[in-house]
């Protein structure tokens, strides 16, 4: 489909039966997991689960491994890894690896660096000491960052300005120590338009003060790169947006995909951002990122950055970014915090086994697996802890979000809380870590 060449890079001689594999998917939603050498790693369930939760246009052979810039090679217990990676954020090549007999083939589509880790070091301490040279790393992720609360998994494209504030009130008198008070997708008119929906949102600024009255925060979900069929933006901008591109289908429709060539509507991107942040935004979750770096004539990872620059240029410091369906390697540098797995939900397993599909047990799978990467390249974000009754294997979610370092967000309406989730919550929400930071034990081996 891309007429990529993959050209070998090494043979590996490996222990069949002991070996395991590092794969590390391309972005926020893609599968990350140690796997059995003699297994194969995830693949998706559709073709739009292709687009939206792996590489676009990368897809990975019928056996085997791909990883996007970054697998890892545990030949033997003990022995030191081996990792090919990406020499920067820049060029990404798809990594592959394939076993054959007692050895390891590993092939790669453009240029891969290969690092050897100590010997006895585990696959967290080769790819946490790699990550820390990755060029990028140490810009963020080295202060905390605050407990945030979530609108979008208890109220979906539900959610007001009303609720967003009464989740507020309700989690102070309850003791949750939660700082941001984040309105998920739903605030806007529609996806695009980056500006609220009057009847809904009626005056941010008030909620912005509100918010502020109490010592707490207002966040906003905001997705700069794309827009939904409905949109103002796409009715009065046509040519803003690229027929080419395809990003995949949401809100009801084709998702736009935002010409970043365009400096009219980058330009327009910028003064929504300064707007609200003028109006006491102080935390944005950018979110469907990768959507800004489809494959395309004059697309691709070099404008990705260089939008999310000018972003980052516009907001400053005045407010932290935390970056979401987003291209991992290409953000290295770029956001204060990045989400590094699917979406969370009450279910525990995924649709169709595919772990980029929303679930507790895919986030819980890929976030472990991203460890990594907190505190060097950025403050990991693995989603919400939900913690309200109905939810699958609650007491298994809250203690592996315990061990990590990352932040914290509630994604339950405190009133929904019985006394175990209040509990819970209660003890889990605290300010990321500062730094890297491992979690206990070996990282687990999954079996797709
Ligand atoms: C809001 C949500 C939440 C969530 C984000 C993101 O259709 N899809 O494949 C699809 C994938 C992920 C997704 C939504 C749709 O979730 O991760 O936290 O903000 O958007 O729309």
């Amino acid at each position: 489909m891309t007429g990529r060449e993959f050209a070998p890079v090494a043979v590996l001689d490996c222990d069949p039966r002991t070996a395991q594999v590092y794969e590390f998917g391309w972005q926020s939603w893609s599968p990350a997991a140690l796997y059995p050498a003699a297994s194969r790693s995830a693949r998706p369930m559709s073709r739009l689960a292709q687009v939206m939760g792996y590489r676009p246009g990368r897809p990975a052979p019928p056996e085997g491994f791909q990883g996007e810039g970054l697998l890892a090679v545990a030949r033997e217990d003990g022995e030191p890894i081996v990792i090919f990676a990406a020499g920067g954020p820049d060029q990404v090549p798809s990594i592959r690896a394939k076993l054959r007999g007692g050895r390891m083939e590993v092939s790669a589509d453009g240029e891969v660096q290969v690092h050897i880790s100590e010997k006895g070091a585990g696959m967290d301490q080769a790819l946490g000491s790699w990550a820390a040279s990755f060029p990028g790393a140490g810009l963020y992720g080295r202060e905390p960052l605050p407990a945030v609360w979530c609108s979008w998994y208890c109220l979906k494209d539900r959610v007001t300005a009303a609720s967003v504030l009464g989740a507020a009130r309700s989690a102070k008198r309850r003791g949750l120590p939660l700082q941001v008070f984040q309105a998920d997708d739903g605030w806007q008119r529609a996806t695009g338009d980056w500006w609220p929906d009057r009847e809904r949102f009626g005056d941010l600024g008030e909620l912005a003060r509100a918010l502020r009255a109490e010592g707490l925060e207002l966040g906003l979900w905001l997705a700069p790169f794309v827009a939904a069929e409905g949109s103002e933006s796409a009715r009065r901008h046509p040519d803003w947006y690229r027929s080419d591109l395809d990003a995949g289908r949401n809100w009801k429709g084709q998702i736009l995909v935002l010409d970043l060539s365009r400096e009219a509507a980058l330009a327009h991107l910028r003064g929504r951002l300064e707007g609200l942040a003028d109006l006491g935004v102080s935390y944005f979750k950018l979110d469907f990122l990768y959507a800004g770096a489809l494959e395309g004539e004059g697309s691709g990872i070099a404008p990705y950055r260089r939008a999310m620059e000018s972003i980052r240029g516009t907001l400053g410091t005045k407010a932290r970014i935390v970056a979401c369906g987003a291209p991992l390697l290409p953000t290295v540098g770029l956001a204060d915090a990045v989400r590094v797995g699917p979406d969370t939900a009450p279910n525990w397993e995924p649709q169709g086994g595919d772990l980029s599909q929303p679930s507790g047990r895919s986030a819980h799978v890929v976030c472990r697996a991203r460890a990594f990467a907190h505190g060097r390249w950025w403050a990991n974000d693995p989603d919400c802890l939900l913690a309200r009754p109905g939810v699958e294997n609650r007491g298994r979610r809250a203690r592996q979000l315990a061990v990590l370092a990352g932040m914290t967000s509630s994604g339950d309406l405190p009133e929904e809380l019985d006394r175990w989730g209040l509990a819970v919550t209660r003890r889990l929400m605290r300010p990321s870590v500062a730094g890297p930071s491992a979690p206990p034990g070996p990282m687990p081996e999954t079996r797709a």
